[in-house]
Formats: C-alpha cells, structure tokens, sequence
C-alpha cells in the first residue's frame, strides 16, 4: 500500500475536503444560468415504479436500520425509499470487489472510518489529520470500489426513489449519518449486505423530464423542475480522481440559508455535519456513480427554494439551485 505522503488520491481528497468553504465564493448559485425552459408536466410522465412492476424494491429506514430485501434481481432497479425514523437517513450503496466479502467490508472499511471519526468527535484528532490518518487505513482496493447510486438524503418521513442498473454481484448498503450523540448510522445497524442475482429484473428506465450532468465543469440542471413528483435523469460525465466521485442531494431551504452553511453541514469533517438539525428539508437525490454511468431519481417537491448540492465534489462548484413556483 503506498504511504499517505505519496498516495495522491487521499491527498487531493483531503484537500479538496479543506478547501471547500474557500471555493464556494465562487461557485454558481444563480438559477438563471440554467435553462429556463419549462420541462414538460412530470405530471405526464408515468411514476418511476408501481407495486405491480418487479423493478421495485422497497427499503424503510427507522432509527437505526434499514428494512431491505437480502436478495434482489440484477438490471434496471428502483430503490423506494422511505424514511420513517427521526433522523435523516439515507441508502449508500457499494459493489464489492469479487474477493471481499461483507466482513472484510466491515472490518477493513467501516470500522476505519468509524475509529478516524472517533478521533476526530473526541478531539485526539484535527480535521487535517483525518484524511491521512484514513489513508494509513484503508486498503488500496477500496478507491477501486464502484458505488451505486442508492437514494440520497432523505428527512424523516420523506420518500425518494432512485433507478440504477445493478449487475450481479456482492453489495453492501449502509447509512452514514450521525445520531444526535456523535454515532455514525451503518455502526447503529444501518449496514447490510445485498445480494444481486443473475435473475433479471425486468425493469426499464423511468421516463425524466430533467436532466443533471456532473463533472468537474459543475452539475448542469436542464430542465425547471415542477410542484409534485419529478424524475431526474442523472449522466456521470467523470469521476474526479481521488474523490468519491459526484452525488446530487437535494434540499429546499429558506431564503436565509447560504450555501456555505449546507456544504458546512455535509462535509463530514466537520463534527457538526450529517447530524440534526439539517440545514433544510433533503427530498431525495443520488449517491455517486462511477464515470459514464446513467441513472434516475425522484423525487416530490413543494414550492420552495432548493439546492442541488455534491457533498464530495462541492469544491468543484458543483452545485446549483432553483425556485419551484406554485402552479
Ligand atoms: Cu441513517
């Protein structure tokens, strides 16, 4: 495994990590940078999964575990998330590589992080040492792992969906948010094991009225999003070395809250983050993909204020918001 002081993944991740409230100056919040033409009714488009459609896989989050299948079918998957706990929750979800099993998933991975944040949450350890300490840590497999685009934050009794492709193989889905007492979600329980099987699923794509692109350029949103139900189509132009790639989260917020004080709250560095009280109202998103990859969410929204945030690649200026209007 090569040392922290020459392993150039953590490096650029630790400090893009620590630079992330020194880029957001400049980072695009005006909505009229993205296109204004109105997408076309979601109420047109047919929801993403019906109970009918075997594509669909229902998972409940409460404080703290998930209600998921052990074992789904592999192709087009919609994960219908809904959070029926107190806390937000939301679904991570991690292809393992063929030779790593759940356990070693949990010893090598989960519990590093745990063990760095411990240090961190009990001050033995300054946010600067956290990414190299990580680094001595974590095996060099795991910046090799793909994650799989589960359903992204989510408030309490919110729903989401998100639609990913999902090859056969060994996944693992964990929750990595914090309780009110500084404990990390996935070591309350929020961490299982999922199984994908050769067995088709069957599904399909949804139909999305609303495009996202993200890169290192930032997330492009074609499209204005609607009152109601709206499905996201979400294309993964790059994964920036080093970084655990782009994920889209979505919050509406009131005029009061900065950007700055939503990527505060989501970089996990910081011991006030990804713990209540959240800086808004998470309706849903997607965790990261891997480059080229496409996939789908939804997610219900009200008239409001939102931001489109990344919470790993925010210092890339990737983000956006947009005003939902009443009909
Ligand atoms: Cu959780």
């Amino acid at each position: 495994m090569t040392s922290n002081s020459t392993n150039p993944s953590l490096r650029i991740f630790a400090a893009a990590a620590l630079a992330l409230a020194a880029a957001l100056a400049g980072a695009p919040t005006d909505a009229e940078a993205q296109s204004t033409a109105p997408a076309a009714a979601q109420a047109e488009a047919a929801p993403p999964g019906s109970a009918d459609n075997p594509h669909v896989v229902e998972v409940e989050a409460e404080d703290y575990a998930f209600r998921i299948p052990a074992e789904i079918n592999s192709g087009w998957t919609t994960f219908r998330f809904a959070n029926q706990g107190e806390e937000h929750h939301f679904l991570f979800i991690t292809q393992l590589p063929v030779d790593v099993g759940y356990d070693a998933f949990v010893e090598q991975i989960v519990m590093p992080f745990n063990d760095v944040w411990y240090d961190l949450r009990d001050g033995r350890m300054t946010a600067d040492e956290a990414m190299p300490a990580l680094s001595e840590e974590l095996p060099e497999w795991y910046w090799g792992v793909d994650f799989m685009g589960g359903v992204g934050f989510l408030a309490p009794g919110a729903s989401a969906e998100a639609t990913v492709y999902l090859e056969p193989g060994q996944y693992v889905v964990e929750c990595y948010m914090r309780t009110p007492d500084g404990e990390i979600h996935s070591m309350e329980g929020m961490l299982d094991p999922l199984t994908v099987t050769a067995e088709p699923s069957e599904g399909s794509p949804p139909p999305a009225a609303l495009q996202i692109v993200l890169s290192e350029e930032g997330m492009a949103l074609d499209g204005l999003p609607q009152p109601g139900l709206n499905t996201f189509e979400v294309h993964w132009a790059d994964h920036p070395e080093g970084t655990f790639g782009h994920d889209v989260q979505v919050l509406r917020v009131d005029n009061e809250t900065t950007v700055d004080d939503v990527l505060h709250w989501m970089n996990f560095l910081n011991l006030e983050a990804l713990t209540e009280p959240a800086p808004g109202s998470f309706v849903g998103g997607i965790t990261p993909m891997p480059a080229g990859s496409t996939a789908y969410f939804a997610a219900e929204l009200e008239p409001g204020r939102y931001i489109l945030a990344s919470q790993y690649t925010s210092h890339l200026g990737v983000l956006t918001e947009f005003t939902v209007e009443a009909r």
